[in-house]
């Protein structure tokens, strides 16, 4: 049974008063608070088992690797990846895509070749792409959308041409809350010869991601919003894909041999691991993943859907509000413009009564300016919010209307 109580009362910081208020947290979609486990692995790893990995033989240095090679099959069998060398550990989900981009432009892509992206990407899932462009003489062609913020399948399908060398695509809109058919989006892709890199922010915490039943080629996701820590993310690549790429960076940990001339590179997956790593971060996400598989991805789903629900037939009854994004098929995210009322005023405004959300064009420019609008006020749900919370979102925001 989902317990949202029981839930909440392993988050210390939502018994914390924000400007003498009790504090409400809705801004889920920029990061998750964490659970106590979470925290406590954190600690533990600093306070009691401090040490490098992957290098010495002393006692902690190998107890710090296998923890963290325990994570990586956490990881993997959080994702069902085949194996767990398909698993690199980045510094998050911009990193994960970073690398993925420079490896492209090194190696696969050339003049006039296409990238395909949507109107609704994040812009660590844009400005990768066109760097990557950029070298080489590639296009970046654009994925349309409508208003209601769904995309638009026709008009992909007949973009997509042998010239397509890479799809990359957002799971969830971390803006609209949008769920986009990626598994279709996929196949699609798929069948001009294109690989397909996922941007999975918004999803892993919010939705069971099979890779292999998705059969994408690169999943990308951070931490932080699964109730992980912040600088920790992750890579899924297939094995061979992974393979025909390049190093991302160099370093210790990712060679095999090194010379003054020359370097033979590590296997999988140490060969995109340079350096000494987010120890701790890559420890204590195991935590946050098992919290998660304990509650249950679907049970998670449920109750985020009713959140959504309830604030959205609330929302809608604010007058001036117009929502943006009304896709059929959404996650736990409700942007919105209230007319005369400037996002930024809002977002103060409910500050001071302890209320946090959103405010801003949410790294989606290209999306602002499909609505023609400078920003939005977003409220996004997590698991230990609760249906008075809203309550108190939109009595927050009848007050802030009143003042303005
Ligand atoms: N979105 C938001 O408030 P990093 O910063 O690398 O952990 O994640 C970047 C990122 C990539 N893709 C999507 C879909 C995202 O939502 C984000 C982060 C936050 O919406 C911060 S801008």
């Amino acid at each position: 049974m989902f317990d949202v109580n029981k839930i909440r009362s392993q988050f210390p910081i939502l018994t914390r008063k924000i400007r003498g208020k009790d504090f409400i947290y809705f801004d889920n979609a920029a990061t998750t608070l964490k659970p106590q486990r979470v925290i406590e692995r954190v600690n533990t790893h600093y306070a009691q088992e401090s040490a490098n990995i992957h290098r010495g033989v002393h006692y902690l240095s190998e107890f710090g690797t296998m923890e963290y090679e325990k994570t990586r099959e956490t990881v993997r069998a959080f994702l069902n990846a085949k194996e767990s060398k398909e698993i690199i550990f980045t510094k998050g989900t911009t990193d994960s895509i970073n690398l993925v981009a420079h490896g492209f432009a090194a190696s696969k892509l050339k003049a006039g070749d296409e990238i395909m992206i949507s109107t609704m990407e994040h812009h660590s899932n844009i400005v990768p792409w066109q760097l990557a462009a950029e070298k080489v003489g590639a296009k970046i062609i654009e994925i349309p959308i409508n208003k209601d913020g769904d995309i638009l399948l026709e008009e992909y399908k007949k973009l997509l041409s042998t010239k397509t060398k890479l799809v990359s695509i957002i799971a969830i809109s971390n803006t609209l809350g949008t769920i986009n058919p990626i598994k279709e989006m996929i196949a699609l892709a798929h069948e001009v010869g294109a690989e397909v890199m996922v941007d999975g922010a918004q999803a892993v915490a919010h939705q069971k991601i099979d890779v292999r039943d998705l059969d994408c080629d690169y999943f990308a996701f951070s931490g932080h919003k699964i109730f992980g820590p912040t600088g920790i993310g992750v890579l899924y690549g297939k094995e061979s894909l992974l393979d025909s790429l390049p190093p991302y960076q160099g370093g210790g940990d990712m060679i095999d041999r090194v010379t003054i001339q020359k370097t033979t590179y590590n296997e999988l997956p140490f060969k995109f691991e340079a350096g000494t790593p987010n120890i701790a971060g890559g420890i204590a996400l195991h935590e946050a993943i098992e919290f998660v598989n304990e509650i249950g991805l679907e049970e998670i789903a449920k109750y985020e859907e009713s959140l959504l629900h309830y604030a959205t037939s609330k929302l809608v009854e604010i007058d001036g509000l117009t929502l943006i994004g009304t896709a059929k098929n959404k996650a736990s995210v409700n942007s919105f413009v209230i007319e005369g009322v400037h996002p930024h005023d809002l977002g103060t405004l409910l500050d001071q009564q302890g209320i946090a959300v959103r405010t801003g064009h949410h790294c989606t420019q290209p999306l602002m300016d499909f609505y023609q609008i400078p920003a939005t006020t977003r409220a996004s749900y997590s698991i230990y919010n609760t249906m008075e919370e809203i309550d108190g979102l939109v009595m927050g925001i009848q007050k802030a209307k009143e003042l303005l």
